[in-house]
């Protein structure tokens, strides 16, 4: 930059930039994976608002080598007009100054927010390079910067018939320090998501990173309507049509699509400007309600209760799938993650919108009436008579006492933080694991039996499998009404099954478990999967590990003498010592935290696997050996 543009606007923008690059966890919220990803949907996000102002329609994404990343919109333009105060084109200004909330934070359209709202002008103080190019009013424009600097003046290349921005830019690798490879399937999975949450909008994403291109389009004319079908793709559904319902009050834009399976499990996935809300809040709280309100009042109405009947909340909700979609100017965030939206004149606005739609689907569709109040009815009658059931056998919980032996063997310290919990597949790698571990902070739960398939039971049935009536006794935390995370034993509960199908299948059956009736344990991060390695390699005295055959490979290259190599099918081939050493010891090991941030993808994969359909899965199951990277997104 030379002297003569170094006035009070330059001075203000670097400043800005600095503060940036100085803490860039400020602004998007941490510079490992999930902070370059972030980078991304910054600039995705600008040309979604573009498109819901009604401007742009199609969007597109490149991933090329080098992990450069292309977005492009078909809108407007970014402005390009030189403004009085800063003697700045617009653009420079947008891409240079910090503005979150500023003058160009046009609240009318804006709705797409992401975490942090903070724009272009952060992405491009973390990039490398970063370039812009802009088809507005007949002319083509580019500007470059680097490191958030300008780098070149804005340069008219001359006319075209074209409208729209196209912005690249490189990951500063000195910000991204842990990596600046891009998850593809991750971007593709957010893309999706967001095609399926603003209707109409084309959104084409490409991986031209390898030699064979990857391309996926998505566009879905009936937005979250088709989302709704797409969570209950392998589901039996109880009524053919999605219900589907619009509003709007005061520029807060509310839509809700329903659909209720023969499942006994509630899906129901709410959004503020496209952003999922895993703690919920007033829109959650405004349909839950409503739901309650009208099929109560529609049952009364059409004499459907015998006396004293009424659905409770959790009646009306057995087998839904539904999003509720907020698109709201200001909206407001708190809870532990700020992820709860909090905002109140929401709640009427979805109860207003809800009522009337589901009201009107009740009335033009008797049949489907009829089947949700059944399906109400039997959920609310099976929750009777297991109440009552308790209270006339005066038994306790059936958890105070198990009514057989648990094969806990229990770690001595009682601080959960410190202690871990390993459920481990057989009696024979249980025994193993016993003697192995430290039993100062390690616990083990040998399970023998079958896992339920807690997928197609309800709370009563799933309470008399005696596995798992271990796990809710050693985990302490209570099931159903009684749940509660706080009093969980142990900070770290540790799947640890066979490398084989039969080890997949069982992990899938725990992880099922603990998603639908346990899913706190997996937000708070105390579940994990155990990596056992896949292959023992011993040349001579030494004896080595594999976890990979990628690994076996490289180490096989560093072994002089002739190796044998042994390919352990199951945990019970280790010997104590080895599994320790190996599986549990912290020292060395590594486990798999799962984690739930696209909980909706998990429950597809896991309505797949355990649902009636066979077909899907078992292509699943071939494709996805360790799938559980899957949920990980
Ligand atoms: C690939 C990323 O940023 N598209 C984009 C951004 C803007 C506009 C159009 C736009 C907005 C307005 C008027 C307006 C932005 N404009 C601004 C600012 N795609 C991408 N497409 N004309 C064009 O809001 O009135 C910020 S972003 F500040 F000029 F309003």
């Amino acid at each position: 930059m030379d002297d003569k543009h170094y006035d009070s606007t330059n001075i203000q923008i670097l400043e800005g930039l600095e503060a940036v690059k100085k803490r860039p966890g400020m602004f998007i919220g941490s510079t490992g994976p999930r902070g370059l990803h972030h980078l991304v949907w910054e600039i995705v996000d600008n040309a979604v608002d573009e498109a819901l102002a009604g401007y742009a329609t199609k969007i597109t994404i490149d991933i090329t080598e080098g992990d450069i990343v292309t977005v492009t919109d078909d809108g407007r333009g970014i402005p390009v007009d030189v403004h009085s105060k800063s003697n700045l084109p617009a653009v420079e200004t947008i891409m240079t100054t910090l503005h979150a909330g500023g003058k160009f934070d046009n609240k009318s359209y804006k709705v797409s927010g992401g975490l942090h709202g903070v724009g272009a002008s952060v992405v491009n103080a973390l990039s490398e390079w970063l370039t812009v190019d802009i088809h507005r009013d007949g002319v083509k424009y580019t500007q470059r910067y680097e490191k958030g600097i300008t780098a070149s003046p804005l340069e008219n290349l001359g006319a075209t018939d074209l409208t729209g921005t196209t912005i690249a830019f490189k990951a500063d690798p000195n910000v991204f320090k842990e990596t600046s490879t891009y998850d593809y399937e991750l971007l593709r999975l957010r893309i999706q998501q967001m095609a399926f949450l603003n209707k109409g909008i084309t959104f084409v994403i490409s991986d031209k990173r390898k030699p064979e291109v990857v391309t996926q389009t998505y566009m879905y004319e009936g937005g979250i309507k088709e989302y709704v079908e797409y969570l209950n793709k392998n589901k039996e559904l109880l009524h053919p049509n999605v219900i589907y319902a619009e509003g709007e009050q005061d520029g807060i834009f509310v839509e809700i699509a329903m659909q209720y399976n023969n499942t006994f499990s509630q899906n129901i996935f709410p959004f503020t400007n496209n952003i999922h809300n895993l703690e919920g809040g007033t829109h959650e709280e405004g349909f839950k309600m409503t739901l309650t309100r009208i099929l109560n009042s529609y049952s009364k109405a059409h004499n459907l209760f015998k006396k004293d009947e009424s659905f409770i909340g959790d009646d009306t909700r057995e087998g839904l799938t539904a999003i509720i979609s907020v698109k709201h100017p200001d909206p407001q965030f708190e809870g532990q993650t700020k992820s709860k939206l909090g905002s109140t004149e929401v709640r009427k606005v979805v109860a207003q919108t809800l009522s009337e739609g589901l009201d009107r689907h009740l009335l033009e569709n008797p049949n489907d009436a009829k089947i949700i109040i059944e399906k109400a009815l039997l959920a609310s009658r099976a929750r009777l008579a297991a109440k009552k059931a308790r209270e006339a056998t005066r038994r306790k919980s059936p958890l105070d006492g198990l009514g057989f032996a648990s094969k806990l063997a229990d770690c001595r310290n009682k601080d959960p933080r410190q202690a871990e919990l390993y459920i481990v597949e057989g009696d024979s790698a249980g025994g193993s694991a016993k003697q192995g571990r430290e039993s100062a902070f390690q616990a083990i739960l040998p399970l023998r039996g079958k896992v339920l398939n807690v997928e197609k039971a309800r709370l009563d049935k799933i309470l008399a499998n005696k596995e798992i009536l271990s796990m809710i006794q050693a985990f302490g935390t209570g099931i159903g009404e009684d749940f509660n995370h706080e009093l969980v034993r142990y900070h770290k509960i540790v799947i640890m099954t066979d490398a084989d199908v039969d080890g997949a299948h069982i992990r899938t059956l725990l992880l099922t478990f603990l998603f639908r009736h346990m899913k706190p344990l997996i937000e708070q991060g105390y579940v994990y999967i155990a990596q056992p390695p896949l292959y023992k390699i011993q040349s001579g005295k030494q004896i080595d590990y594999a976890f990979s055959e990628k690994e076996l490979n490289e180490k096989l290259k560093d072994v002089s003498q002739r190796a044998s190599i042994q390919r352990y099918k199951g945990l019970g081939e280790m010997n104590p010592q080895q599994l320790w050493e190996t599986t549990m010891d912290p020292e060395n090991r590594t486990l798999l935290k799962v984690t739930l941030e696209d909980a909706m993808e998990a429950d597809q994969i896991f309505s797949m696997l355990m649902g009636d359909d066979v077909a899907p899965r078992k292509d699943f199951i071939q494709e996805n050996a360790v799938y559980v990277e899957n949920l990980d997104v």
